[in-house]
């Protein structure tokens, strides 16, 4: 007892002479050398530090009332942590000291890029815009030590690298889908999907709110919808939908963290819940049952019937009127049972009615069978052919490649979760493609973008979302906000690795894949 008393003691003043001296001289740092996901576009380190303190003041702009909110939840994002509580300031000229959020006028950066320059006494983010700012914020984030992830205080010190980072994205489309058809999830588990789409810069939420096994959105004009449509879901639990203003919830949380919600309504095909909530839809007029199961493609509205377009008509009225965001996305895919020459005209029917409502199409790639306006979008997801009538009718293209972009795909035949009817996709596979590359005749100028969607045939909770989504997650983010010719995986896997750290804290069920080096 009285040696381990010693020890502890001796051992203790080099402890001491150690902290000590790093108060005056703080360790370099290296900021090219941060694990930042996706990679900036351009990183320049000074070996310098700032440290947050407790009295590290938040300053924003004067006027700049669009960073406000933003102020708000990097203090509060800071705060479980560190344990401070940062004031935040609204300042009229360059504070020389803090966190200093401001807009100006950075050509070079975009709409949604950002200026961080950080040095000894401050931490100076700057953008054209409050979204700007607030990816900007996202790698001040991932700047801090992993324990900044925690939700309990921790001990610092809370160190963040010195230098300047310019950076901005490739994509204006970075997306991610989550069907809640299959398997219903609840508006916390939405907002926990977006918040891991938020932290690496994502910017559009896609819900795939009906199928054949469920209908998840209350539109009044219709209420047996919800009523009979959204009462069960895969496997033949309970499902569920949101109201109106639930869906409103989700909209406004994800507006707050840059992120537009892109509704789907899947049609002509995928439409066994609506088929069995309304009689009237179907050719024959007789209600189909409810479906549990995981086929798809046999159900179709029927296309010939007035009805289904007033029905149709209602369905894009209400919830275009709750969407602030420019686009509904109207399905289209595997109608395998609806005729290929009633299926081109409702294609092209549907087209119309979205953009009487305002509202931009977005169809899988089958839609590009029928005759679309330019502003139509058409979203590849396994036909090189309707990719390239997508093109040659100069429609944009969302690319999300099942056999490299589908988050409900195993990893491995192991995956306790997960399909593979597209294949295996595992972290590399996931990481490992460009977009522009991927199909012959598809190149940069046709595409606004990509999209990972994870479809809950397999997934039916939290941490069933959580294994499959991370870690691949991460890298579709990065696909589509760093320029191809600066990705490479073996560069990607050891900052992925450090994030795993990041996933922990969280408690987040992650796939601990072979091919990434985790580290502790
Ligand atoms: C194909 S991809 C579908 C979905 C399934 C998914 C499962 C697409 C447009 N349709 O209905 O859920 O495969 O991976």
């Amino acid at each position: 007892m009285r040696n381990n008393f010693l020890d502890i003691k001796w051992l203790s003043v080099p402890v001491v002479l150690l902290a000590l001296a790093s108060c005056t001289q703080p360790e370099p740092t290296d900021l090219t050398r941060e694990a930042i996901i996706p990679k900036p576009v351009s990183v320049a380190a000074d070996g310098s530090a700032f440290e947050l303190t407790g009295k590290t003041v938040v300053s924003v702009q004067q006027g700049a009332d669009s960073l406000a909110g933003i102020a708000v939840l990097l203090t509060e994002q800071l705060g479980f942590a560190t344990g401070f509580s940062l004031k935040i300031d609204t300042v009229d000229e360059e504070p020389s000291r803090g966190i200093y959020l401001s807009l100006a006028n950075l050509p070079e950066v975009g709409q949604e890029g950002y200026k961080l320059a950080v040095d000894k006494k401050r931490v100076k983010l700057a953008a054209n815009t409050a979204e700007g700012i607030f990816r900007g914020v996202q790698t001040l984030r991932q700047l801090l030590p992993a324990k900044i992830e925690s939700d309990a205080p921790q001990a610092g010190p809370w160190i963040i690298p010195g230098g300047t980072i310019t950076d901005y994205p490739e994509y204006s489309y970075r997306g991610a889908m989550l069907d809640v058809a299959r398997h219903f999830f609840k508006v916390e588990d939405v907002k926990h999907y977006i918040d891991l789409l938020a932290a690496y810069k994502m910017n559009f939420l896609h819900l795939h709110l009906t199928d054949d096994q469920g209908w998840r959105i209350e539109i009044k004009s219709w209420p047996e919808l919800t009523k009979i449509g959204a009462s069960t879901e895969v496997g033949g639990e309970s499902g569920g939908f949101y109201t109106q203003e639930q869906y409103s919830e989700i909209v406004k949380y994800a507006a707050g963290r840059f992120i537009t919600v892109v509704p789907e309504i899947d049609m002509p095909g995928h439409t066994n819940a609506a088929l069995a909530s309304y009689a009237e839809l179907n050719c024959d007029g007789k209600a189909r049952e409810l479906y549990t199961g995981t086929e798809v493609g046999f159900s179709t509205f029927c296309t010939d019937k007035e009805i289904t377009y007033q029905f149709i008509d209602d369905v894009v009225r209400e919830i275009a009127a709750i969407t602030p965001g420019p686009y509904f996305h109207m399905g289209g895919d595997e109608s395998h049972v609806t005729k290929k020459e009633d299926y081109i005209p409702f294609v092209e029917r549907v087209q119309e009615i979205v953009a009487s409502h305002n509202k931009i199409a977005i169809g899988w790639d089958e839609i590009t069978l029928g005759k679309l306006n330019s502003k139509t979008i058409a979203q590849y997801w396994s036909s090189a052919e309707n990719a390239k009538a997508a093109a040659a009718q100069n429609v944009k293209l969302i690319m999300s490649p099942a056999k490299k972009a589908y988050l409900d795909m195993q990893y491995d035949s192991l995956s306790p979760l997960g399909l593979h009817w597209a294949g295996y996709v595992e972290v590399d596979t996931g990481y490992n493609w460009d977009p522009a590359l991927l199909e012959e005749g598809i190149t940069r100028e046709h595409i606004l973008g990509i999209e990972a969607p994870l479809w809950t045939e397999t997934v039916k909770n939290r941490a069933d979302l959580e294994y499959l989504v991370l870690p691949r997650l991460p890298g579709y983010a990065e696909i589509g906000w760093t320029p191809a010719n600066q990705r490479n995986w073996d560069d990607y896997k050891i900052r992925l690795a450090s994030h795993g750290q990041r996933f922990k804290i969280q408690n987040l069920n992650f796939y601990p894949s072979k091919l990434v080096p985790w580290t502790e």
